[in-house]
Formats: structure tokens, sequence, C-alpha cells
């Protein structure tokens, strides 16, 4: 397929992360406003790279009419939570959007990957409008703890720096590092509620504050 075709076939996508980054930030600040602590604490999108496309559709051996219909993570959101409790929170507030149907979950927090990979995927279908009419496509919103980013993100600059072929000993760090973000995770939610506490009354003192 040629280049503008793609850039042609990426356009919704585009206009689906925008959207979708805006709602989730819209979220927060909601919550924010009216001095409620928030489930989720940052939002971030991406409209994956059309070389990614193209390996992704190769490792996979997608064809290139059924990329739309099989690559469910063209558009990715990801939303990075403080505590594992507030994932099912954010879960709940997707469920119950009427702008965002749930296809599929995939919960890599009750098991994990073998690569020690943990996170909360969900695949959703979203409509835009494009100057053609309505569209409806998928996003995969990856829903995960400030823990577990930080370890998805250094394993992701592995892959990256060993072209995908991770050496064993770096490898079994990952795995012995995976067990001690969920220990952390664990460790950090017997606290929610002293933090939780703490940030609201610290929000509403800087509402008032602001109000003056
Ligand atoms: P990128 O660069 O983030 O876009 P798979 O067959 O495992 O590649 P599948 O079936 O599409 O992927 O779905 P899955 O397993 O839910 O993974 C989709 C995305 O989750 C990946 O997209 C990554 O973003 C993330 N992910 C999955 N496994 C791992 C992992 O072991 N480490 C890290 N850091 N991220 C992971 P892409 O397209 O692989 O990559």
């Amino acid at each position: 397929m040629e280049l503008q075709l793609w850039r042609e076939m990426l356009t919704p996508y585009e206009l689906a992360v925008d959207e979708l980054v805006l709602k989730f930030r819209h979220i927060i600040r909601e919550y924010r406003n009216v001095g409620r602590y928030s489930p989720i604490e940052q939002v971030d999108g991406r409209v994956k790279s059309i070389s990614s496309i193209l390996d992704k559709m190769q490792r996979k051996k997608i064809n290139v009419n059924d990329v739309e219909k099989e690559l469910e993570d063209i558009a990715g959101i990801r939303l990075i939570c403080q505590f594992v409790e507030d994932i099912d929170r954010v879960l709940e507030i997707i469920e119950s959007r009427s702008d965002m149907e749930i296809k599929s979950h995939k919960d890599y927090i009750s098991h994990s990957k073998d690569s020690g990979y943990r996170s909360y995927h969900v695949i959703i279908y979203y409509e835009v409008n494009t100057i053609y009419g309505k569209k409806r496509i998928q996003a995969e919103i990856q829903i995960r703890t400030l823990a577990m980013n930080f370890w998805a993100t250094v394993e992701h600059s592995l892959q990256y720096k060993y072209k995908g072929d991770i050496p064993q000993h770096v490898t079994d760090k990952l795995l012995v590092a995976s067990d001690a973000i969920d220990v952390l995770d664990h460790e950090m939610s017997t606290v929610r509620d002293e933090i939780m506490d703490a940030q609201d009354s610290f929000r509403k003192k800087s509402n008032l504050v602001s109000e003056i």
C-alpha cells in the first residue's frame, strides 16, 4: 500500500486518539475541580507508526485488507493510575460511557505475561466523524499503575536496545523486578486511604487558595 493511502487510513485513528486523550484528561479535571481523588493520574495516547504496523502485520501474518479488523491497537491510549485498586474504578468509568463500547479485556495483572509485563488491556469500539461520514474504529486502552508503567517503559527500551532479543541474565533481572513491583503495588495499597485523604484535603486547600 502506498504511503499516501496509509496516511489516509490512519487519519480517523489520529482523530480518535486526540478525542480519547481529551476525554480522559477531562475526567481527571472533573474529579479535581470538585476536590475528589481521580483514579486516573496520567493519560497518554499514540497512533501506531506505519513501520510498527508493517512489523506486526508480518509477525502475525495479517493481510493488508484485514489490518483494520485484525490490528486492535492502531489507536492506543494509556491510562496510568496511582494504585492497583484504581484500575477497577477506571474500568467502571469506561463501562459506563455511551461513547465507548468494550469489545474485549486482557488481564495481564492477575496473570502477568511471561516477560513479567503487567497491565490491564481493554479493546473498545469508538466512533469518529470524518469528512466522509461516521467511522467505527477499534482502540486499545492500557490501564496500569505508575509502578507497572515504570517496569514496562524500561523493558520496552531494553527490547529496543537488544532488538527484541534481551539476554537471559537481563530477562531474569526483569522478572525479579516485576515481582518486586507487584509487592510494591500491594504495599502502597495499604496506605491508599491515607494518601487519598491527604490529596483530597490538599486539593481542597489549593482550590480555596485559587478562588481567593
Ligand atoms: P508497541 O510498541 O507498544 O505498540 P503481541 O502479540 O503480544 O505483540 P497483541 O496480541 O496485539 O500483542 O496484544 P497484547 O499482548 O495485548 O499486547 C499489545 C501491547 O501491549 C503491545 O503492543 C505493548 O504495548 C504491550 N505489551 C505487551 N506485552 C508487553 C511486554 O512484554 N513488555 C512491554 N513493555 N509491553 C508489552 P506492541 O504492538 O507489541 O508494541
